[in-house]
């Protein structure tokens, strides 16, 4: 998926806007059971509270935090309503109506101020973060708006700090009407609330956003955000995770230093001294890059864009985090669950963005290693092409059945996970991602995806010599070592002794993988030019194939 960066102008005269869902879960359990409208309600997942609405949070004053056990909170206020927040598929297609009804309030705006200016219609990218966290570019079509004369200077809800710089103070201005006008909109059109914080970084913005909740905004004038700043604490700072913040206090830990990061300014008394602070943090956090960028934050300077990457999100997961597992028996069983939801997950998301996935991760967590869990990276078997690309529902126990023989390989070799051994494990997921687009292996137009291609060449051959006998697949090992070709029979699938044949001029293919792929290579090129000796279609089909031959197209798998 590209990313299309917006045109670079001085970080000092941007307008951002930072958007949060109010109690995301809750709101949107709300809205599809609206009687509950007034009640104290919680969302629940594995019997912890992970959001309650607000109306829950001011009667259970303080009781409902985020991860509280329930059981803590119904002694607490026992009015509570308990729904379950296991299945995230209603917050996630939630979190995809208010991105496209953003997109499309934007893209209307945009047409507007471009047909009153008679120019381009000003890109405002906009990214999302999570389920409930938009951002938004919005300093073209502010601009704009000022040139077209339509924009009123004057701030709409709640203004922070201050600021010396007219220019960035209409801008912001005129950004917190947009906000507002945006606002009100996707409150109308989704009937859930949010907040907005607008100011000329993602970080203020993103700050503002949590100063007036709920159902409110806040500009940030950035003049004074360094002494601001300095009283937070830097966990506040978004980019300065636990493993930062772990990283530093093991550090001052060791160096005899007890003052501990309580503070921003704590951070900057450690490391804010230039160079020498960057390099020591730097040598703490393993780059020197990250150091300069958490300083910076510390300091109020962030120069992030927002990265408008599309609807899409980059990975898909699903996991199951366990109390114990310690049988063959229920890794099975659990891994198809994780791996049905996976799947089905991926047949919606192929449906919405035409795409499939390229890497199946596999995550596991043994019982003593705390939060860190260990991942692991394999090609996603191929059968889940049919499923993404042409949405058949005869191809998904295919699918789950490939991806977990995948998944258990990658846990026999990788943790030792197998039959005899004992093991103990809290977390087993699995995730697919690098997405391609699902007709970047278009064969020469004539179908969806490459296994597709190979059995409709290995058809229209077959049907030519009157003798077909069985399907093709095109599969791959556990290890991620790809059989590219195999010929099954309709019973059960060939050994890798049984004899292969090309797909395309059907002789008898020897040797290894590699060079029966660089058979099926040269025989895939050399038919596309006879069909159509044009330097167009021959380019076509080279493109088809990912720019790259099958042969370093597997070969660079087999690498990986
Ligand atoms: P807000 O923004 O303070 O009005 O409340 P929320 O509920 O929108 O909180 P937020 O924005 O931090 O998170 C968005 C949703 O993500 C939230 O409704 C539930 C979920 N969530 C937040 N934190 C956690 C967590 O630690 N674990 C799990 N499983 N889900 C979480
Ligand atoms: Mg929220």
């Amino acid at each position: 998926m590209s990313i299309r960066r917006k045109r670079q102008r001085p970080v000092t005269s941007r307008a951002i806007i930072a958007f949060d869902l109010d109690c995301f879960y809750a709101s949107v359990a709300i809205r599809a059971r609206p009687h509950l409208k007034d009640k104290p309600v919680v969302i629940v997942q594995k019997h912890l509270c992970v959001t309650s609405n607000y109306v829950a949070r001011s009667r259970a004053k303080g009781a409902v935090q985020k991860m509280t056990p329930v059981s803590h909170a119904l002694q607490k206020c026992p009015e509570l309503v308990c729904i379950d927040g296991s299945d995230l598929t209603p917050f996630r297609e939630a979190s995809l109506e208010v991105v496209t009804a953003i997109r499309a309030w934007l893209a209307d705006r945009a047409r507007e101020a471009a047909a009153m200016s008679n120019t381009k219609p000003p890109f405002c990218a906009c990214q999302r973060l999570g389920f409930d966290e938009v951002f938004i570019d919005v300093t073209e079509l502010a601009l704009s708006e000022i040139e077209n004369g339509g924009a009123p200077f004057l701030f709409r809800g709640h203004v922070f700090g201050r600021t010396d710089d007219d220019e960035l103070r209409r801008l912001l201005m005129v950004a917190s009407q947009l906000s507002h006008q945006l606002r009100e909109y996707l409150i109308a059109k989704t009937q859930l609330t949010l907040c907005a914080g607008i100011s000329h970084s993602k970080q203020l913005a993103k700050l503002a956003v949590n100063m007036n909740k709920p159902n409110d905004q806040t500009v940030f004038l950035p003049d004074q955000s360094a002494e601001y700043l300095k009283t937070l604490s830097p966990r506040a700072l978004q980019g300065f995770g636990h493993g930062t913040h772990d990283k530093i206090i093991t550090w001052t830990k060791h160096n005899g230093k007890h003052e501990g990061i309580e503070t921003v300014a704590d951070v900057l008394q450690l490391f804010g001294d230039g160079q020498d602070g960057i390099r020591r943090l730097g040598t703490i956090l393993g780059n020197e890059q990250h150091a300069l960028h958490i300083l910076n934050l510390c300091r109020g300077v962030d120069h992030t864009e927002v990265l408008d990457s599309g609807d899409a999100p980059k990975s898909i997961s699903a996991e199951d985090s366990c109390r114990s597992c310690t049988t063959m028996e229920d890794v099975s069983r659990r891994l198809v669950v994780q791996i049905t939801r996976l799947v089905s997950r991926l047949r919606s998301d192929g449906q919405l963005f035409s795409r499939r996935p390229r890497a199946l991760s596999v995550s596991y967590r043994f019982r003593g290693d705390g939060f860190v869990g260990t991942s692991r990276s394999v090609p996603m078997p191929t059968e889940i092409v049919s499923v993404c690309c042409s949405q058949q529902n005869k191809a998904i126990p295919k699918a789950i059945e490939s991806i977990k023989k995948t998944a258990l390989s990658v846990l026999k070799e990788h943790a030792g996970v197998q039959e005899g051994r004992t093991f103990d494990l809290t977390l087993l997921a699995v995730g697919a991602s690098n997405f391609s687009d699902s007709d970047s292996f278009k064969g020469n137009g004539l179908t969806t995806d490459i296994s597709e291609f190979f059995i409709g060449k290995a058809k229209r051959i077959d049907s030519g010599k009157k003798k077909s006998s069985g399907t093709l697949h095109h599969s791959q090992t556990p290890t991620g070592v790809s059989n590219h070709v195999q010929r099954t029979d309709s019973k059960e699938r060939s050994t890798p002794e049984a004899e292969v044949r090309c797909p395309i001029c059907n002789s008898k293919l020897s040797g290894d993988n590699l060079m029966q792929n660089n058979h099926i290579d040269k025989c895939l090129k050399s038919s596309c030019t006879k069909r159509d000796k044009s330097a167009g279609s021959v380019k076509r089909a080279r493109k088809s194939l990912g720019t790259r031959t099958l042969d370093s197209y597997f070969s660079k798998r087999l690498q990986r």
